[in-house]
């Protein structure tokens, strides 16, 4: 029997390409490289041309939940978990400062969101480059992503270029998904947004589903299409 889905959730057949208007339009300027800068309140800057290699893969099977309410299950992801990457190569490497709690992701795209170091390392967060046993395509964030099950999808910053260390204070503000960006956007506990309930959010965020997947469909076809003509 499968689990039930967290609460607000409803499953649906397909992984669309998905998340803010504005994204919709923007992409990585390569896709051929790991690459990864790792910066902030850290002894050493760190400027990886390719973060994974060197380290243990997984492959592991996680429901992935967007705040807008939609759940893809059982997706296959490969990659590092976050946890070995943080032991292995930032720690010995970059020296975060002791009290840089809070790590700002950020994507090719312009992309961030915050999260506390302790979610990261939770088992299940991994830095992945491949889903279904293919390599990441530009749909779902190629060449790396963050994937983190237990949050709502905006933490799974697609692209992924940077990881900033800071200071894990209240002030801190993102300023691209704005209202949207609940600090720590537990999925289980329903944290979709600040300001609002989770359960009031739900039939906000619904109807945005169609058209924004629409979209992101689109953009992606007049990206492709730009493409082969070059
Ligand atoms: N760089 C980047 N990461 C992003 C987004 C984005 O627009 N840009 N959208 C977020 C949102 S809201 C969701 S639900 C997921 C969607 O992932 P998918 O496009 O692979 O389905 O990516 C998240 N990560
Ligand atoms: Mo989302």
């Amino acid at each position: 029997m499968t689990a039930p889905l967290p609460p607000g959730q409803r499953a649906i057949a397909t992984f669309p390409r998905f998340g803010l208007t504005h994204f919709a339009r923007r992409f990585p300027g390569q896709t051929s490289r790991a690459e990864l800068e790792i910066t902030g309140d850290v002894e050493h800057r760190l400027d990886l041309p390719d973060a994974l290699s060197g380290l243990p893969r997984v492959e592991q099977v996680s429901d992935f939940h967007c705040v807008t309410t939609w759940s893809r299950r059982s997706l296959r992801w490969g990659g590092v978990r976050f946890k070995e990457f943080f032991e292995a190569v930032i720690l010995p490497k970059a020296c975060p400062h002791p009290q840089a709690g809070l790590v700002e992701l950020r994507g090719q795209d312009g992309a961030r969101t915050g999260m506390l170091l302790t979610d990261l390392l939770a088992p299940e967060v991994l830095l992945a480059d491949t889903l279904d046993g293919a390599p990441l395509t530009i749909e779902h964030g190629a060449p790396l992503r963050l994937v983190a099950p237990a949050h709502y999808g905006y933490k799974s910053v697609k692209y992924l270029s940077r990881l900033e260390f800071k200071a894990d204070g209240a002030d801190y503000r993102v300023s691209a998904f704005r209202f949207m960006d609940h600090p720590r956007a537990r999925v289980a506990q329903e944290e979709r947004g600040r300001g609002a309930p989770g359960w009031l959010l739900r039939y906000l965020y619904r109807p945005m589903i169609f058209p924004v997947v629409a979209l992101f469909s689109k953009t992606l076809a007049e990206h492709d299409n730009a493409r082969v003509r070059k």
